[in-house]
């Protein structure tokens, strides 16, 4: 078969000293960090919507990137160019995983019979392309938030015939994420939200997003899925409240409506930051309940106030992402890259070296964090800053034994405490410059 990209090359380890723009400097899938090759630790994922469907449209302007791949844009031969581009991209770039909303495989038809007919077609070339390339689906999900049906929600809608469609979407990317072997199912409440509380019965709406959650889970384990189901916060866009505010809400919410045993959190590095937080909170608050399961490996524009998508190339964000994970034990499921090329970036060439950008970014967060792990002077000084919580009162307190009048006893007999010791907040910056930069 004819090569979708036949200038670009097959990507490969350089080395950090190379200047070839399509290799890698710092991503060397096989290379052992901490006991784990590169590849295992970074479980990379193309995604199917930005790199095989965006074209640069955005509010002032229409595309500038030809993603037509010679066929007629809106048709099954153009789904199944798509298909062959992806498999080419990801094999030339050593991407041994994709993530897939159901209508960004095919052309979504009036009929949802008609749709669910062409998703069994592409899926079908899709596991032969697997099969030929072992190449692997990361995770699924359904877009609902792009069609007109679902301007007021899908599991927060207020209308019983838009939530079946709802139900039948979920159904269906289910049967296709299984079908093509998928480690996770997603749920991005994109729309399930409000745009004002006059017209919103919250409690109502966050209800019937759990039942059509409990619904998935049901159906799910049904048919063999033994994966893990996902939820991405998102605090806004396009809603301008979004019930999934950041991780710490969404963990809520699972916990309240008790899925708490089949979800864990997908957490999208632009999210966390447009909620007010680092990326590393967000993944902090997931990994410390257990719920860090898959990161959706981006990064937004501080000075902006929406979602950019930006292939990540902040290494310190990159390296704390790593420390998290690490610190972990690991993700279950993997790192997708939600990312986009920018709009003046069109070229296919553009859309590799993005992709590369982004591994060589994870790769030397990989190894910086595992450095900064094995120098140990953070950990240790974190360690010492709570000691005081080892003796035998801070024991009897963790254990849950002290009472208020014991502990108030104490400070009155003290008078006044000794100053609770620095946090050397300069201190550890610069061991983590010295980690990054020094020699
Ligand atoms: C949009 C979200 C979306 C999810 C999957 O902002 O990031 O792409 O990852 O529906
Ligand atoms: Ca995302
Ligand atoms: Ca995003």
């Amino acid at each position: 078969m004819a090569q979708v990209f036949p200038d670009i090359p097959k990507i490969k380890f350089e080395g950090p000293k190379s200047k070839n723009p399509l290799a890698f400097k710092y991503y060397d899938a096989d290379r052992v960090i901490m006991g784990k090759p590169m590849r295992e630790h970074l479980p990379f994922a193309m995604a199917w919507w930005h790199t095989l469907v965006a074209t640069g449209t955005d509010m002032f302007g229409p595309g500038t990137s030809d993603k037509t791949f010679d066929e007629k844009p809106a048709t099954m031969a153009h789904a199944r160019a798509k298909v062959d581009a992806g498999f080419e991209l990801m094999s030339k770039l050593g991407i041994e995983y994709f993530c897939f909303h159901d209508v960004d495989l095919v052309p979504e038809s009036d009929d949802i019979n008609e749709t669910n007919q062409r998703l069994d077609e592409i899926t079908d070339h899709m596991l032969v392309k697997m099969k030929e390339t072992g190449i692997k689906c990361l995770w699924g999900t359904a877009n609902m938030f792009s069609n007109p049906r679902f301007m007021n929600g899908a599991g927060s809608t207020n209308s019983v015939d838009v939530y079946c469609f709802a139900a039948a979407q979920i159904k269906k990317a289910i049967d296709l994420t299984v079908k093509l072997g998928g480690k996770g199912y997603v749920f991005w409440g994109g729309r399930e939200g409000y745009e004002t509380l006059l017209n919103t019965r919250v409690k109502f709406e966050q209800e019937n997003i759990a039942q059509l959650m409990h619904m998935a889970v049901k159906y799910g384990r049904s048919i063999g899925f033994d994966g893990t189901f996902l939820i991405e916060p998102k605090p806004k866009e396009p809603m301008k409240h979004q019930y999934d505010y950041d991780a710490a809400t969404a963990i809520a919410f699972v916990r309240q409506y008790g899925l708490e045993k089949d979800f864990m959190m997908n957490i999208e590095a632009n999210h966390a930051t447009l909620a007010g937080h680092t990326f590393q909170h967000d993944l902090r608050i997931a990994a410390i309940n257990g719920m860090l399961g898959s990161v959706d490996a981006n990064q937004g524009d501080l000075l902006l106030g929406w979602d950019t998508d930006e292939f990540p190339c902040n290494v310190y964000d990159t390296t704390l992402c790593m420390y998290e994970i690490l610190n972990a034990g690991g993700l279950k499921v993997g790192l997708n890259f939600d990312a986009k090329t920018r709009r003046p970036s069109y070229t296919m060439e553009d859309l590799f070296q993005a992709h590369i950008l982004g591994m060589d970014s994870f790769a030397l967060g990989l190894i910086k964090a595992a450095a900064l792990i094995e120098d140990g002077r953070v950990d240790e000084f974190v360690k010492e800053r709570y000691a005081s919580f080892d003796g035998e009162l801070g024991q009897k307190i963790r254990g849950g034994n002290a009472t208020l009048q014991e502990l108030s006893d104490r400070a009155l007999s003290m008078k006044r405490p000794a100053l609770p010791g620095s946090g050397r907040q300069e201190y550890l910056e610069s061991v983590l410059n010295d980690i990054l930069f020094g020699g």
